[in-house]
């Protein structure tokens, strides 16, 4: 599927409603990054990674993702080092979520190419980030499509929930330090 991000952005809007409900108080960005580069767009997902204030953008892209860093005054720089964009997977649903409690946003992007190639970033918290391939979360032999970060069991620590097509869903109640340690 073909895109430009700015279509993929747009349709998450729909998706919520809030396109719809407020059509009026929308003006659309045409300059930057953001908003002129191509690619196949799946996904996307605001969090401020680097704990700056500002939330930033990451959109699952194939054949890699993009990764926009928020300036603060209403330009992104795109993100062009580390594997959290150059890893070479069929990315999906991204989702943020501080799994570890250290304070920073970590990223589970799902991943419909089989075998399993759901791919999890540990943030460093030095602007770089850490890809986990051990545990049955980044594993699983479904095709993910989408994912949600949640505290199930009130332990305090983020638990995960994978939506797979052509496979039964997957819970996984993550011990973090036991799963990556
Ligand atoms: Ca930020
Ligand atoms: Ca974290
Ligand atoms: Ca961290
Ligand atoms: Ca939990």
């Amino acid at each position: 599927m073909k895109t430009t991000l700015c279509s993929a952005l747009c349709l998450t809007l729909i998706g919520t409603g809030a396109l719809l409900a407020q059509p009026a108080y929308f003006t659309r960005i045409m300059d930057g990054d953001i908003a002129n580069d191509a690619g196949n767009f799946w996904g996307c997902a605001w969090g401020d990674y680097d704990n700056d204030g500002n939330v930033d953008l990451f959109v699952s892209n194939t054949p890699t993702n993009r990764l926009y860093r928020n300036n603060g005054n209403g330009t992104f720089t795109r993100i062009t080092t580390g594997k959290i964009v150059n890893d070479r997977v069929d990315p999906d649903a991204p989702v943020w979520g501080d799994y570890d409690n250290d304070g920073d946003l970590d990223l589970f992007v799902t991943s419909f190419q089989t075998p399993a190639r759901d791919c999890f970033y540990r943030n460093e918290g030095d602007g770089t980030f850490t890809r986990i391939t051990q545990g049955a979360w980044v594993n699983d032999s479904g095709s993910g499509v989408g994912a949600a970060w949640g505290d199930y069991d009130a332990d305090g620590f983020l638990d995960l929930y994978v939506a797979n097509t052509l496979a039964l869903q997957r819970h996984f109640p993550l011990a973090p330090h036991a799963e990556v340690h």
